[in-house]
């Protein structure tokens, strides 16, 4: 057993939608543990520092703008595999490249308006959950 944890964002497109409990339905019915959530509005430069790596891209500035427009819901998973197991059940970023069923496929708009955000390795994780999250926030 791996188990592991992961930073999970629903999107504002999704908070949009309402349609957080249906992405908190998904990620449970394939095993994963919401073990810390909230929601709030990221103002530009969190989502900045947060993408950062991302700087260089022709879209970043879209990114760091549609991340900072609406609510969205931050949350701890954990569980087996957690890193890939939940960028499995997102789906490729592309919605219209996503596997049917995947959270990107059933509920993202656009390659931007993508519905969720999930870490790409356990190195990742540990830093993107202390961006949101203190360690006293986080119940396993
Ligand atoms: P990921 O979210 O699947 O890990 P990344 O390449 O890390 O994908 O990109 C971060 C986010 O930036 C994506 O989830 C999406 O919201 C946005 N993004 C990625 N590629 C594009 C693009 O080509 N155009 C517009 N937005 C993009
Ligand atoms: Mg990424």
């Amino acid at each position: 057993m791996d188990i592991q944890r992961t930073l999970s964002i629903i999107k504002p497109d999704a908070t949009a939608k309402n349609i957080t409990g249906a992405i908190n339905a998904d990620i449970e019915a394939h095993g994963l543990r919401i073990i810390a959530q909230k929601r709030i509005i990221l103002a530009k430069n969190q989502a900045e520092r947060f993408y950062g790596v991302h700087s260089d891209k022709p879209f970043f500035q879209s990114l760091v703008n549609y991340m900072s427009s609406g609510p969205v819901v931050v949350q701890v998973l954990e569980g087996e595999n957690a890193v890939g197991n939940y960028r499995d059940i997102m789906g490729a970023t592309d919605p219209a490249k996503a596997e049917l069923n995947t959270i990107r496929q059933k509920f993202g708009s656009s390659i931007e308006n993508n519905a969720v955000h999930g870490s790409d390795s356990t190195e990742n994780a540990n830093r993107e959950i202390s961006f949101f999250f203190a360690s006293t926030e986080i119940t396993g």
